[in-house]
């Protein structure tokens, strides 16, 4: 394939609590992005943001169980943190430069150990140290891991952050704008979610209705089970085709539901409750501004 010199991959964030991820994705996402609340972790990858630039886009994933105390953990857990860190092209290990390597810090060493993916060692809050002491704690790390790269930086103030993303791009390869920069930097989750969905009406219903489907998340929100709740609207542009999408006693809807809700939970790492609607909008795929409210770029 040719991406025509655009680059693009996934960027795994490991870290022990308060070290500064959110801070972190917050800065390099702008305050807007709506990040999933640090919900307790589950089994599978969850997108923490997705940073678009001319020629290149990171999709960055937070690392389930990997800041867990190892007691915690289970086989399972351990092995999709494993998985997630071979897949991803770069790994973030970030620590906090102002304080001194403690066992969530060496926990995550011993599970990095042997791991092929680059690993960029990430010093925050460097605003809070003397750069005497930063080349100590560099030491401190470098003596027990190998780093492709050793960045300082201060999420809070802003310091060296360009540097950083440079850094993560130069080990990224070409590869293909996996999100549409538009709608990621105000509700990321929302137009994945809609494209799983959508995905899923379009593989059960390819034959009757190619492209006459859209779909928009309408609400995603966590509630106190732990459940995040999915409202979305499924668009067609005829009267016979909502009966398509619905399918007899409600049965097309339901398999659609059943399956793009599957997908959604891996994605989000919560059990998720989807509510699925059909709407008819007569011609929207001639409506611009309509298409772009689903989150496409015309
Ligand atoms: P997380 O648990 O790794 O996501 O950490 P947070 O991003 O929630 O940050 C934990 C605390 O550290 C917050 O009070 C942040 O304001 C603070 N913090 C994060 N980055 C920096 C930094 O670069 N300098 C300073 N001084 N504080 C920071
Ligand atoms: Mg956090
Ligand atoms: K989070």
């Amino acid at each position: 394939m040719d991406f025509g010199g655009f680059k693009s991959g996934f960027v795994s964030i490991i870290g022990r609590p308060n070290v500064g991820k959110s801070t972190f994705m917050n800065k390099v996402l702008g305050q807007k992005v709506a990040i999933m609340s640090d919900k307790p972790q589950t089994t599978r990858n969850k997108i923490q943001g997705v940073y678009t630039k001319d020629n290149s886009q990171m999709i960055f994933i937070d690392t389930p169980g990997i800041h867990k105390p190892k007691h915690q953990l289970g086989e399972h857990m351990m092995k999709v943190a494993r998985n997630t860190l071979r897949e991803t092209e770069v790994i973030l290990f970030i620590i906090n430069a102002a304080e001194e390597i403690g066992r969530g810090d060496e926990f995550i060493i011993d599970m990095l150990k042997n791991t092929k993916t680059p690993i960029i060692l990430v010093l925050n809050k460097i605003d809070l140290i003397h750069p005497d002491d930063l080349i100590k704690q560099i030491e401190v790390y470098k003596d027990k891991l190998n780093f492709s790269d050793v960045v300082p930086i201060s999420a809070l103030q802003g310091n060296n952050i360009d540097r950083l993303l440079g850094v993560i791009e130069s080990h990224l390869p070409e590869g293909p704008m996996y999100y549409p920069e538009d709608r990621i930097t105000d509700h990321p989750e929302h137009f994945i979610v809609s494209e799983l969905i959508r995905e899923k009406a379009l593989h059960r219903l390819s034959q009757e209705l190619p492209h006459a489907i859209g779909v928009e998340v309408l609400k995603m929100k966590g509630d106190d089970g732990g459940k995040v709740r999915v409202e979305a609207l499924i668009y067609v542009e005829r009267e016979s085709q909502k009966g398509m999408v619905i399918g007899k006693g409600g049965k097309m809807l339901k398999e659609i539901g059943r399956e793009a809700r599957m997908d959604i939970e891996n994605l989000l790492g919560s059990k998720v409750f989807l509510e699925l609607w059909v709407k008819v909008q007569k011609d929207w795929r001639n409506k611009p501004t309509f298409i772009r409210s689903l989150g496409y770029k015309d």
